[in-house]
């Protein structure tokens, strides 16, 4: 085990890594309100990166720290900006993400329903609290790059979000993110 790993700030990306992980738009399909509109993207941009992450990761047990890096790429399907797939961690662990380049939001948002959104950027530093589900959102022009830590065994869980999605999205209005009610999330608690 080496006691850390270094940053490329040009290459975006962490070196050493135990995982990464690149995620393309055609798995991200149906988490964008306009499904059909990602379609249309794929049909003529083919089947894009939409975010990948370099992980550290220690073991699946308690008393490590798991970090990372995450590179979001810029764009829009519709009037929606590129997200990531969003999780809640199945132990109520917390996490904090640092902003390192561009420029972005992240969406949190507890089981039953209480949201809460901050700007992520260069210099900022988000604490992300036990029980929060939380996603992240490239609102920028230029890829989005954070650095993130996590309890070791805080584990993910992907599916309460995949099935009701999240209560706000952030969509480009005159030019500027905005955030909106998603008109198809379910009110129902994500147990
Ligand atoms: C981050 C995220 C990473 C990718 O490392 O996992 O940014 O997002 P998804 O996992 O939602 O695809 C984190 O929050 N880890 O716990
Ligand atoms: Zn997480």
């Amino acid at each position: 085990m080496s006691f850390g790993s270094k940053i490329d700030a040009v290459k975006n990306l962490l070196e050493p890594f135990t995982n990464h992980k690149v995620v393309k738009l055609s798995s991200l399909r149906d988490y964008f309100s306009e499904p059909n509109e990602a379609d249309r993207v794929l049909k003529e941009r083919g089947d894009v990166v939409v975010y990948e992450y370099y992980e550290r990761i220690f073991g699946e047990g308690g008393g490590h720290i798991n970090f990372g890096l995450t590179v979001m790429y810029p764009g829009k399907i519709g009037r929606e900006y590129f997200l990531t797939r969003g999780h809640f961690h199945e132990k109520d662990a917390a996490e904090i993400y640092v902003g390192l380049k561009g420029v972005g939001y992240i969406l949190m948002q507890t089981r039953d329903g209480k949201v809460e959104a901050r700007v992520i950027e260069p210099d900022t530093v988000v604490y992300v609290p036990p029980g929060y589900g939380h996603r992240t959102i490239n609102t920028g022009t230029e890829p989005l790059v954070f650095f993130f830590a996590y309890p070791s065994d805080a584990g993910h869980d992907y599916e309460a979000v995949k099935e009701k999605g999240f209560a706000k999205l952030v969509v480009e209005e005159n030019g500027k993110p905005k955030l909106i009610d998603n008109p198809k999330y379910l009110m129902s608690p994500m147990v």
